[in-house]
């Protein structure tokens, strides 16, 4: 079989115009933005379970209360430490916010 051996490009291969590259940025950013809120409202309701008494902070009592004995004290410990920038013992929402 001898057929005319080129194969035939069509022409239009679609070159990404800036204009659609930063619409396609935008979108992304505004998606971002999306998740970012939405991340927000879920560290919310985190802290909201983790603090127990509802005090407005989490202590190393109800963060042991809710992992109960599978955690131990050091870990739960050495984990508050790490959030705990103003070093009264237990973590408030905006050292929690940290946390991400
Ligand atoms: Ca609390
Ligand atoms: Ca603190």
């Amino acid at each position: 079989m001898t057929g005319t051996g080129t194969i035939t490009i069509s022409g239009n291969t679609p070159n990404p115009t800036p204009t659609l590259y930063k619409l396609s940025l935008e979108f992304l950013m505004a998606s971002f933005d999306k998740t970012k809120q939405n991340m927000c409202q879920q560290m919310e309701s985190m802290f909201k379970i983790l603090d127990n008494d509802n005090n407005g902070t989490i202590s190393s009592e109800e963060i042991k209360k809710l992992f109960g004995d599978h955690i131990e004290d050091d870990v739960v410990n050495r984990m508050i430490k790490e959030v705990d920038q103003d070093d009264d013992g237990e973590v408030s929402f905006s050292e929690f916010k940290e946390l991400m």
